[in-house]
């Protein structure tokens, strides 16, 4: 035996001490890394990326970098209306407006009130997101290749709601849609039409799921409608106060339908009113060139809801819609707009023009309650819930505002657009 087996209390004592400090550090460190790691991800966990659908990661970098609660001025955007009057004083110049400044705060400045501008430009976008909205123009991810003109002056609003009643063609698929008149198919898509299962709507409501809602106090005006019409996940309970509790319709993206987590078989916030769930198609495809290659696969899970719950009206948003609405956008933009599909906002504003007299269309157009928070039941931020990163969101906002046919001071107050139907309108 090379070396004597000596009692390793009598040799090692000082090695031990020493080990015993080294591990003692080391354990320090440890834990201070420890503190260190569950701070940034509870930070992470708070700020969140903005990616209605899935976009491939080397797709487009640094869309999903943690957001950083932007306090950053933004230009334009706001235009003030003077004072709170019926009359809109068209001053041309874009004022700044900081995002964390209330327009409450600028009316006592300035005595006046600050509204969405209908002319609000990407410039007018903090840098972050006129940064995505390249990414995006340059991804081009649905393939659009847009050929038609650019109106340098927008149409007068009269004109625009006819192109809207005209060119966009809300339907849903039905039997007669090529791969859906499978007999099986057929057991699964509703017996009866949109427009019969709601009847004749006179004034409806459309109710965002923006962060401004919080506080409204809308409830109440929103339950007089006839109709409701609501988005995604976005709940009553506990809210009810601020959002109001009728449900006739709620349209939801395919993203919710499908991503396991979004719980959509299972929560019971799903099971009142008229379903209608949308997909992002490319550019103007034909419905089986759509239905081979959706963007989030959500058919399996349209089945099996409908399975479990067969009274429930639950219809497929015609893909052809989004980008005849698309185009529209783009149009009546002198920039070029993110080539995406506009938000469920824009196309559930559209849906109910088609069904009824009048929409209220509620904190699609930021109040002087606007918030950086992106929905009223949810604490994330996110700037681009507000003003699009994905979605040409921001120019589906201008065009919004031009049509709007109610007054500034109901913006300001309540976030409230009104919209005639297009039974309404006359070309
Ligand atoms: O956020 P979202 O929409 O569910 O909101 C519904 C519509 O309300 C309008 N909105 C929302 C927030 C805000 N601050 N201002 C607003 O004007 C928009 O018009 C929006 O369309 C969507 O369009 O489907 C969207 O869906 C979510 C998300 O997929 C669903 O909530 C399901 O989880 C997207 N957010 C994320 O993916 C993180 C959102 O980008 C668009």
């Amino acid at each position: 035996m090379l070396f004597p087996q000596l009692p390793l209390s009598h040799l090692d004592a000082p090695y031990t001490m020493v080990h015993i400090n080294v591990l003692k550090k080391l354990m320090c460190v440890l834990v201070v890394i420890l503190i260190a790691l569950t701070i940034c991800l509870w930070r992470e966990t708070r700020r969140s990326y903005y990616d209605p659908f899935k976009i491939d990661n080397n797709d487009l970098q640094g869309h999903r970098s943690s957001e950083k609660l932007n306090t950053v001025k933004s230009q334009g955007l706001f235009r003030e209306a003077g004072q709170i009057s019926k009359t809109w004083l068209g001053t041309q110049n874009k004022v700044k407006d900081s995002i964390s400044e209330t327009a409450e705060n600028s009316k006592k400045a300035t005595g006046s009130v600050k509204v969405w501008d209908k002319d609000s430009s990407s410039r007018n976008l903090i840098p972050r997101l006129q940064k995505v909205r390249k990414n995006y123009l340059a991804m081009n991810k649905y393939n659009v290749t847009y050929n038609g003109k650019r109106n340098a002056a927008k149409l007068s609003p009269e004109k625009l709601l006819c192109q809207l009643r005209d060119r966009v063609n809300v339907t849903m698929i039905q039997g007669s849609d090529g791969p859906f008149s499978t007999s099986e198919w057929q057991q699964y898509l509703p017996g009866k039409s949109l427009r019969e299962t709601v009847g004749h709507l006179g004034h409806c409501a459309v109710v965002s799921s923006a962060g401004s809602l919080k506080s409204s106090r809308l409830g109440q005006e929103i339950d007089s409608h006839d109709a409701v019409l609501r988005f995604n996940g976005a709940p009553i309970k506990g809210f009810q106060d601020d959002v109001g509790q009728k449900t006739t319709i709620r349209l939801v993206n395919s993203q919710l339908v499908t991503v396991e987590e979004q719980q959509f078989l299972r929560e019971a916030l799903y099971n009142t009113g008229i379903l209608i769930v949308w997909d992002p198609a490319p550019y103007h495809a034909e419905i089986h060139e759509w239905y081979r290659k959706p963007d989030y696969n959500f058919f399996e899970s349209y089945k099996a809801y409908r399975r479990t719950h067969p009274e429930q009206p639950f219809y497929i948003l015609n893909p052809k819609m989004q980008w005849q609405l698309w185009d529209i956008l783009q149009e009546n933009s002198v920039e070029h707009i993110q080539p995406n599909p506009p938000s469920s906002g824009m196309l559930g504003i559209v849906i109910m023009m088609t069904l009824c007299d009048e929409v209220d269309v509620y904190e699609f157009l930021p109040s002087k309650r606007q918030t950086d928070i992106c929905h009223y039941y949810q604490k994330f931020h996110d700037h681009a819930c507000t003003m699009g990163a994905y979605h040409p969101l921001l120019f589906e906002k201008n065009l919004v505002k031009h049509l709007n046919q109610g007054t500034d001071e109901d913006i300001y107050t309540h976030g409230k657009v009104t919209l005639p139907g297009f039974r309404k309108v006359h070309c």
